[in-house]
């Protein structure tokens, strides 16, 4: 045992077991798949893998709804497969990461079963029930106003005990009772622990601070005036035993030098991110805080959004880097996973093939010379993008998405122009675009399966023909070959680039996102980088700050270097002094 802090090293790829790789021809990912693929996962650079739900679920929430945590999801594989997969990775240098999902299970799990099955079960108090309210016309109502993560009330009514129970997501996710001590114990048991015990090097950790709610449940503030319930994540996240409940953890991770990054919504201050990953707090190693990814999206109605300026972006960013400066903490460099739409079609731009490749590998080179432990999702590394705007309802499959569809046809009931602005809502952030199969090849729906017309679950973009790792390959101006070249870069400027100080140049610059980074700690070398990225579609001039003058070009989005003091559209740079 004993603590090392290897994760800040870590450059982690994150699959998602469904749409990765169908080695078995039944239009699903697999592990298999995934085995097959584990040199092609190295050749990126990579050194760690984080695998989203491959447990056994009923696959409400494609299986962030676990109704076994030690068993596999039959379409994925056996758990033979898991441990050839968890073998396949180390014997090849790689450390694998397990999604931890223990806020809730799926309510076909056996603990669900049993503490709905009666008031006086054992299990029972396992998870959160309450009795109903009633108003003054002998109405029945849930115990507060929550609004679940999908848009549906967070209670649901069970007739057969007559309580209502709580689910932050779906009616089938109820939650665990966290303040149970017995239950707490035997999830850490027989979920960490047993796959620690497998050999997995740590977790990334779903919506961890959700455990702790508070438990007289209060009602939420009304942002949203009229509607049946009110967003409450500022009220039920970051309850009051949190940090007890992580430092629990916090042991055991430590006996198998364990790392965490666990997801971390609502949450804007950062002295609170601080807490959770303090080093001397021994709580979680890292987080994904959410405000990049959520800029511009509408809290009160979550699949919409404003536009917003480059500045904002910046600030942004700013932020989450440099709130580790001076303290003991570590921060993460993410722009898409599996619930986020594409970070070409968000931040950059997808308008035209080419504008979807350079700024493709702009992104590419910003996430890349940010501070902290970089993560790459499946497909953002040969610049796969959203899907097309002509896609009708019936293509998009994600619950959160039809919940979203469904609860403006109500509303509404069923106003054209009303589901119009949902859909496009829906295609703009819906989770669906991160979730179609990986483009492998321009064979029928993009190779994803081993017979290339088996149809895979979900629709493949249609852009699979232009985008694909197959035509990337051999191509060194690819999206693919830059990933290479910049995760190599980072590796080799690791003081600088990964683990430098951030400072941002220009702010207000509407156009250019110019940053500052340099090598601190002992030992560093005294380095400085200056990066420089065209976020437009025009050509902009650029100044490198006295400090840089002399430095040389270390990366560049285009093969050719270009014109000094100049950038195309969506071309970036890095120098270095
Ligand atoms: O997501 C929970 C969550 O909090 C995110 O939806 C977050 O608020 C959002 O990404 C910010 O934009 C996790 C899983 O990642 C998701 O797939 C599951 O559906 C959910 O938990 C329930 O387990």
């Amino acid at each position: 045992g004993g603590r090392t802090f290897w994760f800040r090293d870590a450059i982690i790829y994150q699959i998602w077991p469904a749409s990765f790789k169908d080695l078995n021809d039944d239009g699903m990912g697999d592990l298999q798949g995934i085995i097959a693929s584990l040199d092609y996962i190295k050749s990126l650079g990579v050194n760690t893998l984080w695998l989203s739900p491959m447990y056994d679920s009923p696959q409400v929430d494609m299986g962030y709804d676990i109704s076994d945590y030690q068993a596999i999801y039959p379409p994925y594989g056996t758990m033979d497969d898991m441990d050839a997969l968890i073998r396949g990775c180390h014997d090849r240098g790689i450390k694998i990461l397990l999604d931890l999902v223990i806020n809730h299970t799926s309510d076909q799990h056996r603990w669900f079963k049993e503490s709905r099955a009666s008031k006086q079960s054992p299990k029972r108090d396992w998870y959160i029930w309450r009795p109903a309210k009633y108003d003054a016309e002998g109405k029945r109502h849930p115990p507060n106003n929550w609004r679940s993560n999908f848009n549906t009330p967070a209670w649901t009514w069970d007739e057969a005990t007559q309580e209502y129970y709580l689910h932050l997501f779906c009616p089938e996710q109820p939650d665990l009772n966290w303040t149970h001590d017995e239950c707490r114990r035997t999830i850490y048991q027989e979920t960490m622990v047993y796959w620690l015990e497998k050999g997995v090097n740590g977790f990334r950790v779903d919506t961890v601070n959700m455990y702790s709610k508070p438990m007289d449940f209060p009602d939420a503030p009304v942002t949203d005036p009229g509607a049946e319930t009110q967003p409450a994540g500022m009220v039920y996240c970051n309850g009051p035993m949190m940090h007890t409940y992580l430092k629990e953890m916090g042991e055991i991770l430590e006996r198998y030098d364990a790392m965490t990054v666990g997801e971390l919504p609502n949450t804007p201050q950062t002295a609170d991110v601080i807490r959770y990953v303090s080093a001397a707090s021994n709580e979680l190693s890292q987080v994904f805080q959410f405000d990049l990814v959520d800029l511009g999206r509408l809290p009160e109605d979550i699949m919409q959004g404003r536009p917003f300026e480059l500045p904002e972006m910046k600030r942004t960013i700013d932020k989450w880097q440099r709130f580790t400066d001076g303290n003991d903490a570590w921060t993460t460099a993410f722009c898409e996973n599996h619930d986020q739409a594409r970070s070409i079609s968000r931040f950059g731009s997808d308008k035209t093939p080419d504008d979807a490749v350079e700024s493709g590998k702009l992104l590419a080179l910003l996430n890349t010379s940010l501070s902290g432990t970089l993560y790459i999702y499946q497909g953002q590394e040969i610049g796969m993008t959203n899907v097309p705007k002509t896609w009708g309802i019936e293509e998009y499959l994600d619950v959160n998405s039809i919940n979203y569809y469904k609860s403006v046809e109500e509303r509404t009931g069923g106003d054209a122009k009303a589901l119009a602005r949902a859909l496009s809502g829906i295609n703009s952030y819906g989770r669906d675009n991160a979730r179609t199969p990986v483009q492998w090849t321009s064979e029928a729906n993009g190779g994803f399966s081993k017979t290339p017309s088996t149809k895979p679950w979900m629709r493949t973009n249609d852009n699979y023909t232009s985008i694909n790792v197959a035509a990337q390959q051999g191509d060194e101006a690819s999206v693919l070959n830059f990933y290479r070249r910049a995760i190599e870069l980072r590796k080799r400027h690791a003081a600088v680039l990964a683990k430098g100080r951030f400072e941002l140049v220009d702010v207000d610059d509407a156009k250019l996102f110019k940053f500052v980074k340099r090598s601190q700690g002992a030992g560093a070398g005294g380095e400085v980088a200056f990066v420089v990225l065209n976020f437009s579609g025009e050509e902009q001039a650029y100044q490198v700050p006295d400090e840089v003058v002399g430095g040389k070009v270390i990366a560049n989005t285009r093969l050719d270097g270009g014109k000094p003091g100049v950038l195309r559209a969506w071309e970036g740079r890095i120098y270095l002094a």
